[in-house]
């Protein structure tokens, strides 16, 4: 076996030329942002650039009913169980140019690198991109994985609406993209991604690489609070219903139950998303929606958190004579990656002379998905600037692309060389 580099500089070239698909200037420091919202034009114009390479580079492409897109590179033992990598190249509205595309780009160079090579391996190897990993649009994160391993079923999928109640299964055939491979996937031998870590812990030690052992327990939960409209200056406190005001109020709530220490150390909370109306300086809000995104590494911790949430909120309503009502729009268990391919990862980190750690991913992946049909495993990449993600500051060097790359590669071809 010849020894197999990857090309650095040939993986960053794709990644800025992706990069580009969907770029926006920040206003306020002239910085190229990212924003390609699942399955609008930008992102079908990402999508089809990516396709394209995987038939550029001699895949066998197929798109699933929720979009999902994989490229197939024949194996020695073609029916053999395939070994796969992949990510996603959606974007939150303000994103950058590695979450998601480093992981999808990656698997292509690794392909890229196999092909230069002439290597053949003995399982086939899949690659793929997955539809609106990120749920900013349509309220559910890994929406593709999740259907293609089972946790959410095709046709709740395709019937999930956006703000503007367009769903994901008019979305897809508009952008064509409604393929009509069945998403179900028999369990791939096993799935390895290849992320950038989106925070600050890597780098802050001094780690070139993260070999990751699980991703922690996500909640998300969207509110809708009807109070009733008011003028602000001639109507007293007490006789108000304000809809903004339970927004603040589950605010402290969320804090306390954070600071109290009761859900361990590890708990976040965020609210990321707030709308008021008739949201005007000088009337009551009468309406107001919110989002709730919880983390925590502990899934009894987190049933524990729901709980008391769901209390606290009855107790807002009660208290501010205001109705809250809401719906979980996301809701995954904490996930721990496979202990023989995290080895398989960590002992190549070694061979080449990397630092690096173990980490818990704070963020969830599309791996997470497969960890319940396969083994599967994550390499995670350290971001510079405290590893700033869903920002246009996003930035990892080309090094450490290269060498989290370069283990995707060593550890692929290990896996589908594998009995
Ligand atoms: O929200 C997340 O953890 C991921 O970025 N979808
Ligand atoms: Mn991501
Ligand atoms: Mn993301």
């Amino acid at each position: 076996m010849p020894e197999l580099r990857i090309d650095g500089a040939r993986l960053c070239h794709s990644l800025e030329q992706l990069g580009a698909v969907g770029s926006y200037e920040e206003e306020s420091t002239g910085l190229k942002g990212v924003n390609r919202l699942a399955l609008t034009n930008d992102d079908r114009a990402g999508r089809q650039l990516v396709k394209r390479w995987f038939e550029e580079a001699g895949l066998t492409v197929r798109v699933d009913a929720i979009g999902n897109t994989y490229g197939r590179r024949a194996g020695r033992e073609d029916d053999a169980t395939p070994v796969m990598s992949g990510s996603h190249i959606d974007s939150v509205p303000t994103g950058g140019r590695f979450d998601g595309p480093l992981g999808v780009l990656g698997a292509l160079e690794v392909v890229r690198t196999l092909n230069g090579a002439g290597v053949t391996t003995r399982r086939p190897i899949e690659i793929g991109f997955f539809t609106d990993e990120e749920g900013s649009r349509f309220g559910t994160d890994m929406l593709g994985s999740a259907t293609a391993c089972g946790r959410i079923e095709l046709d709740t999928a395709l019937a999930l609406r956006d703000a503007n109640e367009i769903s994901v299964g008019q979305e897809l055939s508009r952008i064509g993209f409604r393929g009509s491979a069945r998403p179900r996937l028999d369990p791939p031998h096993a799935f390895v991604e290849c992320h950038i870590e989106q925070g600050p812990i890597l780098d802050a030690r001094g780690m070139e690489l993260g070999v990751v052992t699980g991703v922690q327990a996500i909640h998300w939960r969207e509110l809708t609070i009807r109070g009733k409209s008011a003028h602000a200056g001639t109507t007293p406190m007490e006789l108000r219903r304000d809809a903004g005001r339970a927004i603040a109020h589950i605010q402290v709530a969320l804090d306390e139950m954070i600071t109290s220490g009761r859900y361990g150390a590890g708990m976040r909370a965020t609210i990321g998303r707030i709308t008021l109306r008739p949201n005007l300086v000088n009337v009551v809000p009468g309406r107001a929606s919110c989002t709730i995104d919880l983390r925590n590494p502990s899934d009894e911790a987190m049933a524990r958190a729901c709980e008391e949430l769901r209390a606290r909120l009855d107790g807002i309503a009660q208290n501010l004579g205001v109705e809250i009502t809401g719906r979980e729009t996301a809701a995954t268990a904490s996930v721990s990656f496979d202990e023989r391919v995290r080895t398989l990862i960590a002992e190549r980190m070694v061979a080449a002379g990397i630092k690096h750690e173990d980490i818990l991913s704070g963020a969830g992946h599309d791996a997470q998905e497969f960890a319940s049909i396969c083994p599967a495993a994550m390499i995670f990449v350290p971001g510079q600037f405290d590893g700033i993600s869903h920002n246009p500051r996003e930035y990892s060097t080309p090094e450490a692309c290269t060498a989290g790359i370069q283990i995707l590669l060593d550890t692929l071809v290990t896996l589908a060389n594998e009995d």
